[in-house]
């Protein structure tokens, strides 16, 4: 699919003109070969699991080191059901209740990209230190690039996963540690077309005005997560400059908390330099507080936007409204 076209349909979703139930559901263990997919958790919008047996549940801390190797081996395996009308069987059948793997076959050698919308998706939310340890998301598969692994609220953020190079499928993991119920739904566009004219931008905004935050900066109703970014981040946001306009002016809402740690928990001492946890506004790095007035990016060539944390401390994170500026 061409970017204009999945905007059109996009748009149409959103203001809900567009007959959604026609596009393809797949649910955990299950793959997608087309253009547009709703990825969705067991019974969506019910949550899942209605039930489990705590015996078979391990637990795991985040100090364990073992955690990321293996995670799906420790989980407890079974099969999930599978709709017996699916062209695909599952590949792989040590997927278990808590765990839910998807599989994006490109649709065609020319795709580019392949876009998340994350239309309901709350998981677990980082431990105090940033780690996403009980629950996560992660993707593997595609060209070479960051693609941080989240977790917590994060419903109306977006990827924009590069594959071009891409010759086997793209995996979306959703692992899980905990029998607290949840549920998600992800919309999966497969685009022909690179639409952010940049590559490797994990967000892109091609809007006059917009809203850039970090991952889990919210706090939604089910309340399964409390607002704080993860460690690791090490992504790029990139904007669309429109026809006849020339720069991008940043501002942060009075109300809206702005929070990049900085500083050594040992010594207690904010440093100013930002080191640690940051966003590079017009080539310059911005942390702790932020910035009280506006900063306005004048570069000619593509607005890219770094964010950057370390392996350890986290807050609140970022919310920065932008607007275009006619040249
Ligand atoms: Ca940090």
């Amino acid at each position: 699919m061409e970017c204009a076209a999945f905007v059109r349909i996009y748009t149409k979703i959103k203001k809900k003109r567009f007959n959604s139930t026609i596009l393809v559901r797949k649910n955990c263990g299950e793959s997608t070969n087309r253009n547009l997919t709703y990825l969705e958790s067991p019974n969506y919008p019910n949550f899942y699991p209605e039930k489990i047996d705590e015996d078979d549940l391990i637990t795991l801390n985040e100090d364990d080191e073992d955690y990321e190797s293996n995670s799906r081996e420790d989980i407890d395996l079974g099969q999930f059901e599978v709709d017996d009308d699916d062209e695909k069987e599952p590949r792989d059948d040590d997927l278990g209740d808590l765990a839910c793997i998807f599989w994006v076959d490109k649709v065609s050698k020319e795709i580019q990209q392949i876009r998340i919308d994350f239309i309901d998706f709350e998981l677990i939310g980082p431990s105090q230190n940033g780690d996403c340890f009980q629950e996560k998301f992660v993707v593997s598969g595609q060209n070479i690039n960051n693609i941080p692994i989240i977790c917590g609220y994060n419903s109306g953020q977006h990827y924009y996963i590069d594959v071009n190079a891409l010759k086997g499928p793209l995996q979306f993991s959703i692992l899980s540690t905990s029998s607290n119920p949840k549920r998600y739904k992800m919309l999966i566009t497969q685009l022909s077309t690179n639409c952010n004219n940049n590559n490797n931008c994990l967000q892109s905004y091609d809007s006059i005005s917009g809203v850039i935050q970090s991952f889990n900066y919210e706090s939604s109703q089910l309340m399964r997560s409390q607002p704080q970014y993860m460690n690791n981040l090490n992504y790029a946001i990139c904007i669309k400059k429109l026809p006849g306009f020339c720069s991008i002016t940043y501002q942060i809402d009075q109300n809206d908390e702005f929070d990049l740690i900085n500083n050594n928990e040992d010594e207690k001492i904010e440093s100013s330099s930002c080191e640690n946890d940051y966003i590079v506004l017009s080539n310059t790095r911005i942390c702790n507080e932020g910035f009280t007035t506006s900063i306005t990016d004048n570069n000619p060539g593509p607005i890219v936007i770094n964010v950057r944390s370390d392996e350890e401390y986290t807050g609140r994170g970022f919310k920065i409204n932008f607007n275009q500026n006619k040249c």
